[in-house]
Formats: C-alpha cells, sequence, structure tokens
C-alpha cells in the first residue's frame, strides 16, 4: 500500500488579498513552524501581486488552520541578487533563531539565499551562500551531524548536499537523489521540507516533477548517522494535483511544499496549489512508520 496525505477539508486555507498590492495574485509555497514554546504556528508565505516580484509575508495561528496575516510584508527583495524576487521560503529553527533559507531571483538566475529572525519581523541577512550558478530549493538540517551544519538544495535535475562549520560557507557538495525515469519525478526533483529527525532515519518531504510538468510530493528516508544516504523513497506520489485549485491557477497541476510539521501525532503539510493559495494535507505519523 503507498501512503498517500489527506486534505483539510477547510482548503485551501489562505488566498491572495486583492486590497493588498504586493499579494493581490498569488500567495503560496510558504514555510511553518510549530513554535512549542508559545504553542503557535507561524508561516512566512510567498506573495506576488501587480508589479510580479515575490515577496515574503507573515501569519501566525493558533490552531495550524486559521491564520492571522500582516498588512505588509515582513521580507522583500534588497539585492541585486533578489531584483525579480524572494521565492519560496523553508525553515529550520537552530538554537533560538529562525533560519530562512529561500530563492533569491534575478535576471543572474536562482541563488540560494539565507536570513534569520527570531521573531519574524526584524531579519539578519546573509545573502547568497551557494556558489555562483542555478541554485534553488535549499532546506538546513535541525541540528549538527558527525560535528557539521548540512543543507540539502537543487542543482537542476538533481538533489544535492553540502556541508559547513558556520553556516555560511559550504563545501563538499554531493548530489544525493536524481530522478527516475519513466516516474512520478522523471524530470526533476527538490526538497520540500527541511528533514525531520526520526528512529528510522531522517525523512525529508520532496517534490517530484514529471514530462508533463506534473508538481507531485513524495518521501525519502535517509540513513540517520550519514544523511547522503537514501534508504528508501516513494514510488507513487503521496499527494498530487486533484482539486481545483491544485489544478487551476497561475502555473496549472502543482502541489508544492516548503513546510512539513510534526505536530502531535500528524504530520502536517503545508502546501501551495497551483502557486495560487495555500492548503494543507496530513497523514498519521504511524502510518508514516510503517512503510518508512
Ligand atoms: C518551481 C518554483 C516553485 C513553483 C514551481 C511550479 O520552479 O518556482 O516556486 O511552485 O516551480 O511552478
Amino acid at each position: 500500500m503507498s501512503l498517500k496525505l489527506k486534505r483539510d477539508l477547510r482548503n485551501p486555507l489562505l488566498l491572495p488579498v486583492p486590497e493588498h498590492s504586493w499579494e493581490s495574485r498569488f500567495i503560496f509555497n510558504a514555510a511553518v513552524v510549530h513554535d512549542e514554546k508559545n504553542d503557535l504556528f507561524h508561516m512566512l508565505y510567498r506573495a506576488m501581486g501587480v508589479d510580479d516580484v515575490s515577496r515574503i509575508g507573515y501569519a501566525v495561528s493558533e490552531d495550524g488552520i486559521h491564520f492571522a496575516r500582516l498588512d505588509k510584508p515582513v521580507f522583500s527583495p534588497s539585492n541585486d541578487f533578489e531584483t525579480k524576487g524572494c521565492e519560496d521560503p523553508r525553515i529550520t529553527k537552530i538554537g533560538d533563531e529562525y533560519y530562512m533559507m529561500y530563492t533569491a531571483y534575478s535576471k543572474k538566475g536562482v541563488r540560494v539565499s539565507m536570513a534569520s529572525t527570531k521573531n519574524f519581523i526584524t531579519w539578519k541577512r546573509y545573502g547568497v551562500v551557494l556558489p555562483e550558478q542555478d541554485d534553488k530549493d535549499a532546506a538546513l538540517f535541525p541540528e549538527k551531524v558527525n560535528g557539521r551544519y548540512m543543507l540539502y538544495h537543487r542543482i537542476e535535475p538533481d538533489m544535492w548536499v553540502s556541508f559547513s562549520d558556520d553556516l555560511l560557507h559550504w563545501t563538499d557538495h554531493k548530489v544525493i537523489m536524481g530522478p527516475r525515469k519513466d516516474s512520478w519525478d522523471s524530470l526533476k526533483i527538490g526538497i520540500g521540507a527541511p528533514p525531520i529527525k526520526t528512529s528510522h532515519g531522517w525523512l525529508m518531504l520532496y517534490h517530484g516533477v514529471d514530462q508533463n510538468m506534473v508538481y507531485r510530493l513524495g518521501f525519502a528516508l535517509f540513513d540517520s548517522n550519514d544523511p547522503t544516504k537514501l534508504i528508501k523513497r516513494s514510488d507513487e506520489p503521496i499527494l498530487e494535483p486533484e482539486e481545483d485549485f491544485e489544478r487551476f491557477g497561475q502555473v496549472p497541476n502543482v502541489v508544492f511544499s516548503d513546510a512539513m510539521i510534526r505536530y502531535k501525532d500528524e504530520y502536517l503539510v503545508y502546501y501551495g496549489g497551483a502557486d495560487n493559495c495555500m492548503a494543507l494535507a496530513t497523514i498519521p505519523v504511524k502510518e508514516v512508520e510503517k512503510e518508512f
């Protein structure tokens, strides 16, 4: 039996806001973390409005379903690498700091950039952290593994890993997983959410794209002690575009996720539908443990 995520019946959870020029057209591909101390869900979402530039908006929730949003973006382009936008944030908490990896987009191409915050409003920016070539879909591990920080990222069409002592200088770049011929992930793949440590290994949510440009989601499991070693990955997608809000939008036939949280006895997967809105799908932790 292959694993399937279950959509929340209240989907889509967040839509664009026509009155706000910066988020009037599309909101999608959000990072979400659960702050255990305050029992709050913090969301950073990608927004596009009249000028087609991606900015990042902030929303907060007590239940992970109903989010209150700010009127203004909390993170906007600020340098030559981001003139076309700051896209697809992914957050990892390390110590008491939330690190956001995001795609800086400009005429130079796409680059992995980093910023950090304690409050989701004020930011420290570190700029582009990976070498000068097209690279995106980056997510940090929540802890050092074998004494070093680790980062999964994507240089088309494969997923890569890099290592660092200080989060700023990344070395030992290596491919860890690639597309599979004649499969739902045959064209290219990229990480979804930052990996989650389980008793079986590091659980990773990823997206796969096929020859028809359909974006689907799957799981991959990596070795606990050596997360460059793939143990298992989904033969079948765990979520694929079926609902209207996933099939029609800015880009049709897309489910794309930047966030998976373990909350109580479930994994919560927040995802963008057709590059247009935000939605939620879930799966019991026990079900995943049986298969992965
Ligand atoms: C990718 C990224 C995502 C987007 C997806 C589908 O390249 O730009 O932000 O969701 O394409 O359009």
